[in-house]
């Protein structure tokens, strides 16, 4: 059953109605481009199949309530929100993702209520952007069930990147989480077969095809479930010597760091926040080499790209971890032609480009490898760039 379906027919359980829309929004993986979007820089992430759905209907008494739908079939109810007294941080938990964007869009003149039901399949706490589905299904579903319909003629309408930035700022500002763009700009404009090149100072974008099929390679996707302690802060002071590093130098943002420039830069900083600029500079020069040999159909040749971003994030941004390590050398070590691990940082999940023949042979040692260290198996699965958010037909 479709995450969309599922979501409807919970709702009709819970509601005794049928809602008047189910809108969805998926994960994703980040290609390459890790850490650059705050940093003005480059990214190039993809749609992953697995998606949250968010099946609502209108209230007329400022109320937002919303279940979620888990694993394991229970519900877990966020109690009512009144959207007119949200305040930052007033909201725990996963309630304060549907919570914050609500707070957004309150700003924004939308501020009826709504039931909304949550059903779908993006790995929680996997480092694939859960999160943000969930952030993005909902923003959607409050926008639809005001009547704007981001893709049809709703006049004034916002469109899809002006969603990315409210839901940027309910994330900020409302859960208190200082992330950047990559996440919820993948999940709502990203396109089917495609890996999303964007530019995130000037917030151009390009669809740039990604045939795994026709290369006869796919990308395997390990989930190392695991998340260390340290992955809240480890985040923010990454954020925050990184814009110490510009401000030092004199530049608006990292981005204006050139590759020719990064010697005299780094010979400027002090020792801890000189690999923290080399990742930052390095990891945006990649992603152009990337989306280059995309360009000429080179898709195949993109692993080492991949391998140096990995040993760069190891090293320079130090936030791997023993489990992404150990997925990223095992998999390299049985015939993968580029692996690194892949979003935040601090556990969660890698990836691997592995020849089509090779798959079950990598996916295999990666496990034995695991196995042998003692440690628990990640959960692997492929994946192909899949559509992003929008209205689904039930
Ligand atoms: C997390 C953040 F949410 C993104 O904005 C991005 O910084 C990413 O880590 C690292 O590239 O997913």
């Amino acid at each position: 059953m479709s995450p969309a379906t599922e979501a409807a027919e919970a709702f009709h359980r819970i509601h005794g109605r049928a809602p008047a829309g189910v809108w969805s929004a998926p994960g994703r993986v980040n290609l390459i481009g890790e850490h650059t979007d705050y940093n003005d820089g480059f990214v190039l992430p993809f749609a992953l199949p697995h998606r949250l759905a968010a099946a609502g209907a209108p209230r007329q008494d400022g109320v937002l309530n919303v279940a979620t739908l888990g694993d394991d079939g229970q519900l877990q109810h966020s109690g009512p929100l009144e959207i007119a007294s949200l305040e930052p941080r007033s909201v725990a938990g996963w309630a304060a993702y549907p919570a914050g964007v609500a707070w957004v869009l309150r700003d924004q003149g939308y501020a009826a209520g709504a039931d909304l039901v949550i059903a779908g399949d993006v790995p929680s706490g996997a480092g694939l952007s859960s999160s943000h589905a969930l952030e993005c299904a909902v923003t959607l579903a409050l926008l639809g069930l005001a009547g704007v319909e981001i893709d049809g003629d709703t006049p004034g309408a916002p469109d899809r990147p002006q969603i990315a930035l409210w839901v940027q700022r309910s994330e900020n500002d409302f859960v208190g989480a200082p992330t950047g763009l990559l996440d919820q700009t993948a999940s709502l404009c990203c396109t089917e077969s495609c890996v999303l090149f964007l530019d995130v100072r000037s917030g151009e974008m390009e669809q740039v095809p990604f045939p795994l099929a026709e290369a006869g390679v796919r990308i395997l996707i390990m989930d190392t479930r695991t998340k260390h302690s340290h992955a809240e802060g480890g985040y923010g002071e990454r954020r925050r010597g990184t814009e110490r590093a510009a401000e030092l130098l004199g530049v608006k943002a990292l981005r204006d760091v050139t590759l020719e420039g990064l010697p005299a830069a780094l010979a400027q900083l002090p020792d801890e926040l000189a690999p923290l600029v080399r990742h930052v500079v390095t990891e945006n020069q990649r992603v152009l080499d990337v989306v280059a040999l995309l360009h000429q159909d080179k898709l195949a040749e993109i692993g080492p790209h991949l391998d140096a971003s990995h040993v760069s994030m190891r090293d320079d941004y130090r936030i791997s971890t023993t489990e992404l390590d150990l997925a990223v050398d095992s998999a390299r070590a049985a015939g993968a032609l580029g692996a690194r691990m892949t979003g935040g940082g601090f556990g969660g999940s890698a990836i691997a480009l592995v020849r089509e023949a090779d798959l079950e042979t990598v996916r295999s040692a990666v496990e034995a490898a695991f196995d042998n260290a003692g440690l628990r198996r990640p959960r692997t699965f492929t994946a192909v760039p899949s559509r992003g958010a929008g209205r689904d037909e039930v």
